[in-house]
């Protein structure tokens, strides 16, 4: 099948359509669409490829919701059921982010400035822990670690806040905000089509929810990113559905940053007939999320997810994006992660230089920093 319409389209600034995003995924071409993407990417962000140093933590991986594809879960009482304390989230983070004195200070590099630094709080939905817990958990964080960017919870946790709050979306968004929120992940995404999700996750909240609660946290001033889980019983066209919808949201709002296709991974799963994604479909579903979503900023190449080295290949295929330092990782690596679970600032210049971009550490709003 020819791509030269599409070709032309994108050379020319056009939207493309859903059904020429299928075309895409359908003529198995990754190098015309990783050449387009690319095209995109530079006029975008010219050579820039994006790092942070982060650090993910999981509060708890106990949760009431019990996804299929989620390895990381547990219910109460099961083996391996954990919960931290707001102490232990704290001294982990001290652990990480503190200089010497271990009194909170921002780090400082070697020629003095302020190194940006971000923690990325998701875990499963408790069902004792009341919002106050979450509450005090932000103010904790900020009170100890005053220049550290808090992005925390998913739609999937705000909804359930809501719930057992009971404050409006905006209001629970709100009193986050003030707790110390300071912006949202794009996870709990996975694929909005209904049949799909049904069978992936039967218990959690609809596409169009999650869809109204990013909607909501824009307009309270709070930015976020958006996933898709691909790789899984989902079709190509479910694939542009699901992007076709973010686009739409982001056309009204702009609160997006990020675009992170995640590949799904099998091990201890409960998804029939589970296998990891191929390469080619891993560059390729960056390529065409790249082309089709025109008003993202940005499109992630999440390291943990995609291994190392195809992390590195999505810079040329579209990504402009490589994530984070991430330090600890557990819903991937329950998962059957194939990658490390921290990269050091050094490996990632690297990843990032060897494939002929420029290596920019970035803050939470991906304003640049001087790496020193
Ligand atoms: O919501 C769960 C997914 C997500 C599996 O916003 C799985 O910057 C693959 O959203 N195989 C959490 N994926 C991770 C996430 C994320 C990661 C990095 C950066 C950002 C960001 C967001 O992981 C979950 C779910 O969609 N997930 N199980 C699995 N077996
Ligand atoms: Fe719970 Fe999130 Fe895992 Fe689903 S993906 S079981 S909501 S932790």
């Amino acid at each position: 099948m020819s791509l030269r319409r599409i070709e032309k389209k994108v050379l020319s600034g056009k939207r493309l359509s859903p059904s020429e995003a299928l075309e895409l995924f359908e003529s198995n071409d990754i190098f015309t669409a990783g050449r387009l993407a690319a095209h995109v990417a530079r006029n975008k962000n010219g050579k820039r490829a994006y790092f942070i140093r982060n650090h993910h933590i999981n509060p708890s991986n106990i949760c009431v919701n019990r996804c299929r594809f989620c390895a990381f879960s547990r219910s109460e009482g099961d083996r391996g059921a954990y919960e931290l304390s707001i102490r232990g989230i704290i001294s982990k983070i001290r652990k990480w982010y503190s200089n010497t004195d271990g009194k909170g200070k921002p780090r400082r590099g070697k020629n003095g400035n302020e190194v940006h630094c971000e923690v990325h709080i998701v875990g499963g939905l408790h069902p004792h822990r009341p919002f106050d817990y979450y509450l005090q958990m932000l103010s904790e964080i900020r009170r100890t670690f005053p220049e550290l960017h808090i992005k925390a919870f998913t739609a999937v946790e705000i909804d359930y806040f809501s719930k057992i709050s009971g404050l409006s979306l905006r209001d629970t968004l709100l009193a986050l905000k003030n707790a110390g929120l300071g912006s949202m992940p794009g996870g709990g995404a996975e694929i909005f089509n209904g049949r799909v999700r049904n069978k992936l996750c039967p218990e959690k909240i609809s596409g169009a929810r999650w869809l109204r609660i990013m909607e909501t946290a824009h307009r309270a001033g709070i930015r976020s990113n958006a996933t898709m889980l691909y790789g899984h019983i989902e079709t190509y066209k479910h694939r542009v559905e699901h992007m076709l919808k973010l686009r739409e949201l982001q056309d009204k709002t702009g609160g997006f940053q990020a675009f992170i296709p995640l590949s799904f991974h099998p091990v201890n799963t409960e998804v029939p007939g589970a296998k990891y994604t191929s390469g080619t479909d891993d560059l390729m579903t960056i390529a065409v999320s790249r082309l089709f979503l025109d008003n993202f900023p940005h499109i992630k190449a999440y390291w943990v997810m995609l291994g190392e080295k195809i992390a590195q290949l999505a810079l040329l295929f579209g990504a402009d994006d490589m994530d984070g330092t991430i330090i600890e990782e557990k819903i991937t690596h329950s998962a059957g992660a194939l990658s490390g679970n921290a990269m050091s600032k050094a490996a990632l210049v690297h990843l990032i230089e060897k494939a002929g971009r420029v290596a920019v550490e970035r803050d939470s709003f991906y304003n640049a920093r001087v790496i020193n």
